[in-house]
């Protein structure tokens, strides 16, 4: 089966592109680039040297003989995006292309338009693509966890049915998300399920949680393909964020009280959970969405795991609780259902001391890499 993965060059797209190549599937990546261009913006760097992606497709071929075809271009241009589609004619397009940090989205008006422009108009793109000249094709769109926010009841997987006045339905679930990168996610989940609905597309919402770790069996095979790992401020995400600066010597950073809850999984998953999305399609017609994670944590609980972490490796680790940055509750309910993704085989790599003792000692090698001057957060989401 033909898969592009849009966003291939990114830390997900990476690993499930040669996930998925190593499966048999007949994989192209698609990816402008601007994930680099952006950090070059920040004058950040991911911890570990990523190598050109044309570098990186070249190693894997000479390691498994497995060609992986590459469209350089932005998919908010549309007839780049036709044309590379007729070029490479996919059955599947999983759609990791977009800007993904929330801190970014709230740097000030011209990050948040950038941010819903290139999402919400890439996806819109993808949809007319689709409806033009490939119809049948399976959307596998990543949306986020963060689209539902932190409501005080129990989170379903897309839909929830409600009673109201005598009478029943089941509609979307409410979205409350927390930035303007979440807030376009929402808008993507809205236009993918009016084109199903409209055109009879065929595709499934996967609200993942936030991804932690470094290697997949595949990235770990070579330098050459080692995956990008994010620590500064605005791209960093909490627990690789707290590993990285736990093996610096750095206080973990905490915001706030540090009961926000959220869902998480290991990259290892994240991989598998795709690759189960696109070998059990959607029907046409149809907008199915997934709850992609494996278990809940608080930000709190998580920063005493790795300090216990580092207990066992002998690094003193201090635990800070910082202003927030950010305008969420630091204390609340959060109960968020993930059968879908487990009814289709998954089988979770749960987090482990072995785990975060495994990204820790990855840290600790490239820490001469790590600026200590990007780790504080340096975006406010008030006014
Ligand atoms: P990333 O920034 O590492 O990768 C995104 C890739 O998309 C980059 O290589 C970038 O160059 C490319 N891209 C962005 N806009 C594009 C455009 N207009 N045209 C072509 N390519 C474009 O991000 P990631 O962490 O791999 O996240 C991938 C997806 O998964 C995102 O949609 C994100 O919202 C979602 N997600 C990520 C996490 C996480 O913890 N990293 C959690 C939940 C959901
Ligand atoms: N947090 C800290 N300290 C830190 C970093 C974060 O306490 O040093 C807190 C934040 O305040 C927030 C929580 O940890 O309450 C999660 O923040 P994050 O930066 O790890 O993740 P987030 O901004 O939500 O975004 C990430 C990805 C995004 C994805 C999302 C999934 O960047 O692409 O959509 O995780 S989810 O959180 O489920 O929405």
């Amino acid at each position: 089966m033909k898969v592009l993965v849009i966003g291939g060059d990114g830390y997900c797209g990476w690993a499930t592109a040669l996930h998925l190549s190593k499966k048999g599937y007949d994989v192209g990546i698609m990816d402008n680039l601007v994930r680099r261009h952006w950090d070059m913006k920040l004058g950040v760097e991911t911890l570990t040297p990523i190598a050109p992606i044309q570098h990186r497709i070249q190693r894997w071929q000479d390691l498994t003989g497995k060609s992986i075809d590459l469209f350089v271009g932005d998919i908010t241009d549309y007839d780049f995006l036709i044309k590379s589609l007729h070029q490479f004619e996919p059955e599947a397009i999983v759609h990791f292309g977009e800007q993904r940090s929330a801190p970014f989205s709230m740097i000030d008006r011209e990050h948040a338009v950038l941010t819903q422009v290139n999402n919400v108009v890439g996806t819109l793109n993808i949809l007319y693509a689709m409806r033009q000249d490939f119809p049948d094709c399976h959307l596998v769109k990543l949306g986020t966890m963060g689209e539902y926010g932190t409501p005080n009841i129990d989170i379903e997987e897309g839909y929830i049915t409600i009673e109201h006045n005598g009478r029943k339905d089941t509609l979307p679930y409410p979205k409350q998300p927390g930035s303007f990168y979440h807030l376009s996610k929402v808008h993507d989940s809205h236009n993918i399920h009016f084109a199903c609905k409209i055109w009879g597309l065929r595709a499934t919402d996967l609200n993942q949680g936030v991804v932690y770790g470094v290697l997949t069996e595949e990235t770990g095979m070579d330098e050459m393909l080692i995956n990008r790992l994010d620590y500064d401020g605005v791209f960093g995400t909490a627990l690789n964020r707290f590993c990285i600066q736990a093996a610096v010597g750095h206080p973990l950073t905490v915001y706030g009280k540090g009961g926000q809850t959220r869902g998480f999984l290991d990259i290892r998953d994240t991989v598998r959970c795709v690759e189960l999305a696109i070998a059990n399609p959607a029907d046409p017609g149809q907008f199915r969405v997934f709850n992609q994670f494996t278990e809940m944590f608080s930000v709190g609980d998580l920063a005493v795991m790795v300090k216990n972490a580092g207990t066992h490796l002998d690094i003193d680790v201090d635990i800070k609780h910082l202003d927030n940055p950010r305008v969420e509750l630091e204390q609340h309910y959060f109960y968020a259902k993930n059968t879908c993704l487990l009814s289709l085989g998954l089988q979770p790599h749960y987090l482990s001391d072995s785990l975060i003792d495994s990204l820790l000692n990855f840290a600790s090698k490239y820490k001469h890499r790590v600026d200590e001057k990007q780790i504080l957060p340096k975006v406010s989401w008030r006014r």
